[in-house]
């Protein structure tokens, strides 16, 4: 069986304690690490996410699988970060939105967009409305970015638009946001500058809005 394939099954199961090792054999092999993450574990993530919907995987798998992805990314991260040449190019602030934990996605686009050398403040997950309006008072970033994985969630969105709205901050930054069930529509119903279905096209769009 492939590396890719063998690292795709151990995110499936939840099988963390050697993930480190099937990237370095995927990496020994030729696999790009773009390939490693979209093409193995990403895309394991969806199965996790398919099975969890029709009941065959629980909470528990989900948590396992989720552990597993992290530990990938643990390895992959610094190669990403040396596998570019860096000089900053702005500050984004990134967080997901209030109610919803997911942060794996939300990692990835960290990591990427730190690779194309932006200073990134995580928030994290769960973050209030006050909590974007009080992090671009403190930082000034240049792209203030949402990440949301729920569907119910999502509708909290607007809430945070308008906070920062209210703030008078809307104007200094472009707005960005992206996860599972976000689409280009739903960006363009609030106005938001920025919509990208991926970590890799995210960073690109941030890049592209800061040379504007
Ligand atoms: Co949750 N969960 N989960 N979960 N979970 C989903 C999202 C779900 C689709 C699974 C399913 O039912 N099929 C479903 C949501 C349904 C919906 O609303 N449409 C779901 C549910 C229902 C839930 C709970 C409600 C379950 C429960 O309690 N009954 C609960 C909610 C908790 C909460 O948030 N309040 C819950 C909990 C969890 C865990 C904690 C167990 C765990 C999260 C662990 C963690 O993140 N630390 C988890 C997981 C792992 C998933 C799935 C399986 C995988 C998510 C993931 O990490 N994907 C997920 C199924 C799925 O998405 N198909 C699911 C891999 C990651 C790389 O992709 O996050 O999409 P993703 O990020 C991508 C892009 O979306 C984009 O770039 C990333 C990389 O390419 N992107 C951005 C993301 N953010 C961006 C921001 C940007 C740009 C791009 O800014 C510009």
């Amino acid at each position: 069986m492939s590396s890719m394939k063998q690292i795709y099954d151990a995110v499936v199961a939840g099988d963390y304690k050697d993930i480190q090792d099937l990237v370095k054999t995927a990496i020994k092999e030729g696999n790009s690490l773009d390939d490693i993450i979209n093409k193995s574990l990403s895309a394991a993530m969806v199965e996790v996410g398919d099975k969890f919907g029709s009941g065959e995987l629980y909470m528990p798998d989900m948590l396992l699988a989720a552990k597993a992805m992290k530990t990938a990314m643990e390895y992959i991260k610094p190669l990403l970060k040396g596998s570019e040449h860096i000089s900053e190019k702005g500050t984004l602030i990134i967080g997901t939105v209030k109610g919803d934990l997911h942060d794996i996605g939300k990692n990835l686009v960290i990591t990427m967009a730190e690779g194309q050398g932006f200073k990134v403040i995580d928030l994290g997950i769960d973050v209030d409305y006050q909590g974007f309006v009080n992090a671009i008072k403190e930082y000034n970033p240049d792209i203030v970015a949402f990440s949301g994985l729920l569907t119910t969630t999502l509708a909290n969105i607007p809430e945070h638009i308008k906070a920062i709205e209210e703030a008078g901050l809307r104007k200094k930054v472009v707005l960005a946001v992206g996860g599972a069930p976000v689409t280009q529509h739903f960006a363009d119903m609030y106005g938001i500058e920025i919509y990208a279905p991926d970590a890799s096209s995210a960073a690109k769009e941030f890049v592209k809005a800061v040379q504007k």
